[in-house]
């Protein structure tokens, strides 16, 4: 495709030489190429195309970088990157070495804030602006959040403080009444209320009657007329008494309303926080996203006419497995309930939803929020399922320690995404939870090693009702063994097993890298090494009398789990160094992600990266078993 004004345009200095009229067009092409190339790399479209025009006008009323813009979650961010330097690299989003799929520091000046995880943006900026006051300069601060996370705790602590600081910042609210689902909560029924206020329509067209009128200087008419448009709409709102200066809602797709509001924002001396309400609409411009439900919020490729995916895989995610098993034991019992901070498809509670909407809660994005309301589920003797990114319950550690552990109250966290997650990189890689939990009193905590398991956990954790248990499992597909009659067994708490009798060497894996296991095994057979496997199912308790067994009957043990240090390998170590009463001849080493954050690529390259595919681990086995080099090359596969 060719991009007449785009070819021109590197850098917001470029676009702010078009003339007002121009931009338009231009917004059309960044439109286009933001559809064209999210259709070759997969990842984030409905956000982004909601936020052209404001993305265009930010930029050209604004003095960025100097002037900080700051957006939230940062899936929304890729024309802000087309439009800011990295035009030319667009296409490698979210690949190996290319541009990183949300906001990142290190990746450009325009970006004086890295977000992916949300809600962020107004707490950052309110720490900016307070800086740049102290140092006595004037740069504005902009924040763009959306109405989804707007849902949060920290979003409005942040708005909170804000009122009080009195400081010029400016936060423009993106409201499309979308999160990923259908945007959940009395905040966004608030919104959607200010929308349909009859000031809404007739303040719209009155602006841009009147920015008609003056295309060029936004003079003080317009000014008035917002002033008044503020007077009608506002008297009363939220956002005035939490101590902000509100306008709106305006047509955040209209430039002729945008511009010159945000123009007299830019001029105003006002002295307290601005709120700047937008409307928009994710999916913006381009139909399929528009049409679907939800908006082409995250997408595989797809094809540019048709709007159809370039599916990857037509088997059973993780997720689904977890959403249709969790639906079934709703069926048979009233006490379940399934809890998500507005992640109900990513988790795969859409499943669940189908035959027990009444036993959904969506909460927003509100994951400590969701923990605890599930702590208070379970007093009740209530079996709340909480399904949550690893990712995001990094968000709720203090609630998972005080509300739930320490109460030992039945909550069951299911902790999807676990590992690591490939192209959203180390923002949503699911590193961190064996470790935090597996070092909390009171727990239970599973990782199973295929989707069979899967389920036996999640029935070993219905069965749990006097303390609180998780199963981490990781993000897609996975190894299902059709018509297997064990699945409905709970399991044995704090009990693994012995998948393969060998010698001399054991590997003891917790959770899905057992595959790669398997693979090092048939490696290591080439040079008649027959090693034991076992697949250790609980990260807490372990199983003590296994690891004797392995300890007692091998030269040398490898444990292996998808998480950082700190977790199974230290709890097992911990066990033979402190506990165990009997001396340990055995060396005993543990593979677990290394002291770095790993770069998005594919999840096989980021496996390969830490060390823990299979060559990788026949190797390391070798190497320590024979203690010298042994090159394995030519069973590595060609990745
Ligand atoms: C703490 C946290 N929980 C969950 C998510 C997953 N997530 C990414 S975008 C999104 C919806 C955001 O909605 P909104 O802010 O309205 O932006 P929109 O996509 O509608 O433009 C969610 C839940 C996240 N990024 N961070």
């Amino acid at each position: 495709m060719t991009y007449k004004y785009l070819e021109k345009i590197n850098f917001p200095s470029d676009l702010r030489k078009f003339n007002i009229s121009e931009l338009k067009n231009i917004s059309e092409e960044l439109r286009k190429k933001t559809i064209e190339t999210v259709s070759k790399t997969g990842g984030h479209l409905g956000a982004g195309l909601g936020v052209i025009e404001l993305t265009v006008a930010i930029h050209y009323v604004f003095n960025t970088p100097r002037d900080r813009l700051i957006w939230d979650v940062g899936h929304q961010a890729y024309p802000h990157k087309i439009l800011t330097g990295r035009k030319n690299k667009i296409e490698t989003l979210r690949q190996k070495d290319g541009l990183y799929g949300f906001v990142r520091r290190s990746e450009s000046e325009y970006d004086p804030f890295g977000t992916a995880h949300s809600s962020t943006s107004i707490s950052a900026g309110l720490g900016m602006k307070v800086a740049k006051d102290i140092n006595n300069d004037d740069a504005n601060i902009i924040c763009v959040i959306g109405d989804g996370a707007l849902s949060a705790g920290l979003a409005y602590e942040a708005l909170n403080n804000a009122g009080v600081l009195n400081k010029r910042l400016i936060v423009i609210l993106n409201d499309n009444e979308m999160s990923i689902d259908r945007p959940v909560g009395a905040m966004s029924s608030y919104l959607t209320k200010l929308l349909s206020s009859k000031q809404y329509s007739s303040i719209r067209s009155m602006i841009k009657n009147i920015s008609k009128r003056l295309p060029k200087k936004f003079s003080k008419t317009l000014y008035r007329a917002e002033e008044y448009s503020k007077g009608l709409v506002s008297g009363g709102t939220l956002f005035e008494e939490l101590g902000f200066y509100y306008l709106g809602p305006i047509d955040g797709h209209n430039l002729d309303s945008l511009l010159p509001v945000l123009e007299n924002i830019k001029k105003n001396n006002i002295d307290k926080p601005i709120f700047l309400h937008c409307i928009t609409k994710k999916g913006k411009g381009y139909t399929p996203a528009e049409e679907s439900e939800d908006k082409f919020h995250g997408v595989n490729k797809f094809d540019l006419k048709t709007g159809e995916s370039i599916s990857i895989s037509n088997k059973k995610t993780y997720s689904e497995i977890f959403g249709e098993t969790l639906s079934k034991f709703a069926d048979n019992d009233e006490k379940v309930l399934a809890i998500t901070a507005a992640m109900t498809s990513g988790t795969g509670l859409n499943i669940f939803n189908k035959n027990h909407k009444e036993k959904l809660f969506d909460v927003g994005i509100a994951e400590q929020h969701a923990v605890t309301m599930s702590a208070g589920l379970a007093t009740e003797g209530f079996k709340p399922f909480v399904a949550i990114y690893s990712t995001f319950l990094q968000r709720a550690y203090d609630q998972i320690v005080h509300d739930v552990a320490i109460q030992k109250l039945p909550v069951r966290f299911a902790i999807d995404r676990a590992g690591k997650v490939g192209a959203d990189g180390p923002t949503h890689a699911g590193s961190f939870d064996i470790a935090f939990l597996s070092t909390l009193p009171n727990f239970i905590l599973m990782a199973p090693s295929n989707q069979n398991e899967l389920i036996r956990m999640m029935h070993t954790s219905l069965l749990i009702n006097d303390r609180p248990s998780a199963f981490r499992y990781p993000r897609g597909t996975g190894i299902f063994y059709e018509n297997n009659i064990k699945d409905k067994d709970p399991l044995e708490i704090g009990k693994g097993k012995i998948i393969n009798e060998g010698n001399d060497i054991a590997i003891l894996n917790l959770g899905t890298r057992i595959q790669s296991c398997f693979e090092a095994a048939k490696i290591l057979n080439q040079y008649n090494i027959n090693p034991t496997i076992a697949d250790a199912r609980f990260a807490k308790p372990i199983d003590t009398k296994l690891i004797d067994l392995l300890l007692d009957n091998h030269k040398f043990v490898l444990t292996i789990e998808e998480g950082s240090s700190g977790g199974f390998g230290s709890t097992v170590l911990n066990y033979i160094h402190n506990i165990r009463i009997k001396p340990t001849v055995c060396n005993v080493k543990n593979l677990f992600f290394p002291d770095k954050f790993i770069e998005h690529q594919s999840p096989e390259q980021q496996y390969i990266e830490i060390g823990m595919d299979s060559d990788s681990i026949a190797k390391k086995i070798l190497n320590i078993f024979d203690n010298k080099l042994i090159n394995i090359q030519h069973f590595s596969k060609k990745k």
